[in-house]
């Protein structure tokens, strides 16, 4: 263990914020995809904390001097944890994303319940616990995220740590029926019992622990109401909470009205002849429901004949795990649909969908938000979705329209302004997709200032805040930022080195 020295917030999650890759005789740093890294990058930024996990290579001998040398002026340091290839396609492809990613989100018949796949599950989550314990100190704030490393508090434990520390699920957590039929749901429950605080996204996913707790451990005792309650178990106290993510309100509303994200905009609606678009933005992943998107988005071409013509959908699909089969099912599944629906309505001078496959810049992604007129945000199932609370931060004219699913972590807060759907009621979605084109601009200005409130009253600091509040009655100002170069971040995260 270091020495005491001024408290730091520690992070750890499977992946560092960026990902290394070999490029011939070169590396290259990229920033990493995805909710966590899009909600933590700001918080930890020139704190002089640090951030644990894997750098997406294997068995990486200078990994930790590259990394610093690429993110130097980010004023947190990157530490991380090796991993070799049959490790990441055990523990990561396999008992995270394979067994916990489907059956948390409800999707018990995509599971594949390989036993290895749990031995390595917990040999990694050792190995997390063996460089953490090394780089903290008993002043520090110990928070470990999501899914892929439930156990991690449980080995710490076992090797000495006594500290605080904090997990929090960035997925949905299942209710008993479908979490009992995890082969091992007694020991994934005791893991996140090692934890101070148990943080998930909604009420909805805290009360599912809960009656997973009392279903599996009869002897736990539960006391409490409200916000944060409180498990006994053995000789441990541990609280339970709520704590609905956010964004940074502020960087994405000043980005979306940017001079260059203003000029990709203009650009982006004379390519579109200005015609009204619905976006659709989201990882490859099948509970983000892009199949069903598209298929309600057919029902309402054939239903809404104004729409032909007038309406151009833009979907774009973020690469994701591709590595395993469902996902590579999934992009063909897309593929073909998005080809016959425009085969079944395009004509000349009009295609209805736009299907664009890759990671986009910062400065697209904004121009997209900016320009859409509607945003179809319709997951089967999701811890929160902060493609939805960004959507809303940019939409600066006030005059989008958000769909969105009612499954969706966010509808809890976004209900008001938001058009809600069933995702599986495609006849529903179309209906809403009508609604929203058809849509009086007084009523989409009053449903935007709304949602646009919530989504800055509640942003990504304000949820640290409150975590931290609960975990260790302390704010996010109790770890003041340093005067370092702001900018540094986005620059340097493209960094490539020799
Ligand atoms: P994710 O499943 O990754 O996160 P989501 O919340 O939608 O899902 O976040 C995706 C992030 O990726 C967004 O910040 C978005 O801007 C970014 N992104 C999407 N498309 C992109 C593109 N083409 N190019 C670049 N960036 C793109 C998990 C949970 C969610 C939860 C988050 C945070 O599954 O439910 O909201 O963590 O807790």
């Amino acid at each position: 263990m270091k020495p005491p020295s001024e408290k730091r917030l520690i992070i750890v999650s499977n992946r560092l914020p960026v990902s290394l890759a070999r490029e011939g005789k070169r590396w290259s740093v990229t920033s990493s995809s995805g909710g966590l890294v899009a909600a933590m990058g700001p918080v930890l930024q020139n704190r002089g904390g640090l951030w644990i996990g894997w750098p997406g290579v294997s068995q990486l001998k200078d990994a930790r001097n590259i990394l610093n040398r690429a993110t130097q002026g980010i004023g947190y340091t990157l530490v991380p944890v090796t991993l070799s290839q049959e490790e990441m396609k055990q523990y990561y492809y396999g008992f995270s994303n394979e067994i916990i990613w489907p059956l948390f989100h409800g999707l018990h018949s995509l599971c594949n319940y390989d036993p290895a796949y749990w031995k390595a599950y917990r040999r990694v989550s050792q190995k997390f616990a063996r460089v953490i314990i090394e780089e903290t100190g008993p002043e520090d704030y110990l928070w470990v995220h999501d899914y892929q490393i439930m156990n991690v508090g449980e080995d710490l434990r076992a090797i000495g740590m006594t500290t605080p520390i904090g997990f929090f699920l960035h997925i949905p957590f299942p209710g008993l029926d479908l979490f009992q039929k995890l082969p091992w749901r007694r020991e994934i429950l005791k893991g996140l019992l090692a934890y101070d605080l148990v943080g998930f996204q909604t009420v909805r996913h805290k009360r599912n622990f809960i009656q997973c707790l009392r279903g599996m451990l009869p002897e736990i005792k539960i006391f409490g109401k409200g916000n944060i309650q409180v498990a006994r178990f053995e000789d441990r106290e541990v609280r339970i909470g709520h704590f609905p993510i956010g964004i940074d309100y502020n960087a994405y509303a000043s980005g979306g009205q940017s001079q260059e994200v203003e000029a990709e905009a203009n650009s982006l609606s004379f390519a579109l002849r200005n015609r009204t678009l619905i976006l659709g933005v989201d990882r490859l992943d099948y509970t983000k429901g892009i199949p069903y998107k598209l298929n309600a988005m057919r029902i309402a071409l054939r239903r809404f004949p104004d729409l032909l013509h007038k309406v151009t959908m833009v979907q774009v699909v973020v690469p994701s795990r591709q590595e395993i089969p469902q996902y590579e099912l999934l992009k063909n599944e897309i593929e073909q649909l998005v080809g016959e629906i425009n085969g079944q309505f395009a004509q000349p001078g009009w295609v209805p969908i736009q299907y664009i496959y890759r990671s986009l810049t910062r400065i697209e992604l904004l121009a997209f938000y900016r320009t859409a007129d509607i945003a179809l945000v319709t997951p089967l199932d999701d811890g929160m979705n902060l493609v939805a609370k960004e959507y809303c931060a940019v939409n600066g004219d006030g005059k989008g329209v958000l769909v969105l699913s009612e499954f969706a972590g966010a509808a809890r807060q976004l209900h008001r302004g938001a058009l809600l759907v069933n995702p599986y009621d495609l006849e529903g979605v179309a209906d809403a997709i009508h609604q929203a084109y058809k849509m009086a601009p007084q009523e989409r200005t009053e449903r935007m200032a709304r949602l646009r409130r919530n989504v800055q009253q509640q942003d990504v600091f304000r949820w640290v805040s409150s975590f931290l509040q609960a975990g260790i009655e302390q704010n996010l100002a109790d770890f003041p930022q340093q005067a370092l170069d702001s900018d540094a971040f986005d620059e340097t995260f493209w960094a490539e080195i020799d």
